[in-house]
């Protein structure tokens, strides 16, 4: 089976130019000037539009439990969503429970994921050090494709590991060229501030901000760089919301660490205002960590023109406000962590970024497709180029649309968007060669997607430390 599509503007990370690609398969098999058609192809006609890698959001949390519920979308509510959306494959989160082994939570999560209309992978959380995890790392990378872990700082009896656990784990993880994922916030301060203002009689959503400040981020940030600096291991850091905890990341970076910031849309777009609306508005607006002052954003775009922020991460974590949100009515705390926004990620940073001028639309497509795909390891996706997974996005940069919950794919009733009119249509969208979005519609099928076997971190790189005692310094 052929599918050409004709006369699109193909956009890579390097380059802009216009082109047909010529799709065998599952597979980009031509990209060229006027590719000649034959009866039975499948013809997309992209005049006027631009051709782009296909999204990449690395940070869901589709099935996942939290705070005694679970999140609103499943694997198929989800990643149809993400497909309608421009996310042609994502990277969710798995959770252990505590004790339990993390081979056979990864089997279950891939069942879990089998659901899936797009391709997906897994990152494997650790909740806990034990002679098993050090046994287990091993098969997840070689036998899972498991390229990347991730540590919380927060979330005590839950999923907060200390520093020693960090230290061990990613040690072990650097040996084998597996990522370490870090959600960098000081849990057990967190914690004391948010019992001392419940003591105080503050239950509002606000007070969710104001016991998680932007020092608490930036110093859980700088100590794990510090510790994966020891461990001599990669790192990437989720969800930096705030200029101090970016300027920790810069500083390891300097230093030679091998440290990636992800950044997500709503610290681009939204601040901490929307938490203090009255009637439990607010509520909608509670994740972790918070929205921050508004003059954040503009540092976090920087960091995204510099390449000091790789990626952008959705940190989609919905639940519906009206059962699930209302659990912290009362009582902030109890507010489940996590916005929806794995449909409108794509959008927003286009719009913002590249409509608006913050971002030339070659760094868009390294931000939200390249970058993941080269720091998780994901094979031939990120690119449009011959051999490649032919997952592409058809966008129209002339239409626009209002973002509603009305008519969204999200399983959730409200969008933190609402309203909000973004440049650029999302027209047609393809899955290995497979039309999964036509003119704006979902017509792919659940269960399509693939799981996502990833390659590790190249350790021979100069940028990893010390080896024999030298400094990095002398490594070339
Ligand atoms: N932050 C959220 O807002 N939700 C899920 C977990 C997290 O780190
Ligand atoms: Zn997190
Ligand atoms: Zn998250």
């Amino acid at each position: 089976m052929r599918t050409i599509i004709k006369n699109g503007m193909v956009v890579t990370s390097g380059s802009t130019f216009k082109a047909d690609i010529l799709i065998e398969g599952e597979s980009i098999t031509s990209i060229s000037n006027d590719i000649a058609t034959r009866s039975g192809d499948k013809l997309i006609d992209a005049e006027g539009q631009y051709v782009l890698p296909g999204g990449i959001d690395v940070h869901t949390h589709l099935e996942w439990p939290l705070m005694d519920t679970e999140t609103a979308d499943d694997f198929v509510s989800g990643t149809r969503a993400a497909a309608v959306g421009g996310i042609t494959s994502i990277i969710n989160f798995t959770k252990p429970k505590k004790g339990a082994s993390l081979i056979a939570t990864q089997e279950e999560w891939i069942e879990k994921g089998k659901k899936s209309v797009i391709d997906y992978g897994l990152h494997a959380i650790i909740n806990e050090y034990s002679d098993r995890v050090l046994e287990e790392l091993p098969i997840l990378a070689e036998t899972y494709g498991v390229g990347s872990i991730k540590l919380f700082m927060a979330y005590k009896g839950e999923m907060m590991v200390n520093d020693l656990e960090m230290y061990k784990i990613m040690k072990k993880a650097g040996e084998l060229g597996v990522i370490t994922n870090v959600h960098a916030e000081n849990g057990d301060i967190i914690d004391e501030m948010i019992a001392q203002a419940l003591a105080e009689g503050k239950t509002d959503p606000i007070y969710h901000g104001y016991t998680r400040p932007t020092l608490l981020e930036a110093e859980a940030t700088g100590r794990a760089l510090a510790i994966a600096e020891a461990a001599n291991a990669p790192i990437y850091i989720v969800h930096v919301s705030c200029s101090e905890a970016l300027e920790k990341v810069v500083e390891a970076k300097k230093r030679g660490v091998q440290a990636f910031a992800e950044t997500c849309p709503q610290y681009l777009v939204l601040d901490i205002s929307y938490l203090d609306q009255p009637n439990f508005e607010g509520g909608k607006y509670v994740c972790s960590p918070p929205l921050r002052e508004k003059w954040n954003q503009d540092v976090l775009w920087r960091g995204l023109q510099t390449g000091m922020i790789s990626v952008a991460g959705s940190d989609h974590c919905p639940f519906r406000f009206k059962d699930q949100k209302a659990m912290g009515r009362n009582n902030f705390s109890k507010i489940p962590n996590g916005l929806p926004g794995l449909e409108d990620i794509f959008s927003i940073l286009y719009h913002f970024g590249v409509h608006e001028g913050r971002i030339s639309l070659n760094q868009f497509v390294e931000i939200i497709s390249t970058n993941p795909a080269k720091i998780f390891g994901i094979p031939k996706k990120g690119d449009i180029s011959i051999g490649y997974d032919a997952d592409l996005v058809i966008l129209d940069p002339n239409g626009s649309r209002v973002i509603t919950s009305e008519s969204q794919y999200q399983n959730v009733d409200y969008n933190v968007y609402e309203g909000l009119e973004v440049q650029g249509i999302i027209t047609n969208v393809l899955s290995r060669g497979e039309v999964i979005v036509k003119d704006g519609h979902f017509t792919g099928d659940p269960g399509r997607g693939k799981y996502l076997h990833r390659k590790r971190q190249n350790r021979d790189s100069s940028l990893h430390a010390q080896k024999n005692g030298q400094t990095r310094e002398t490594i070339q």
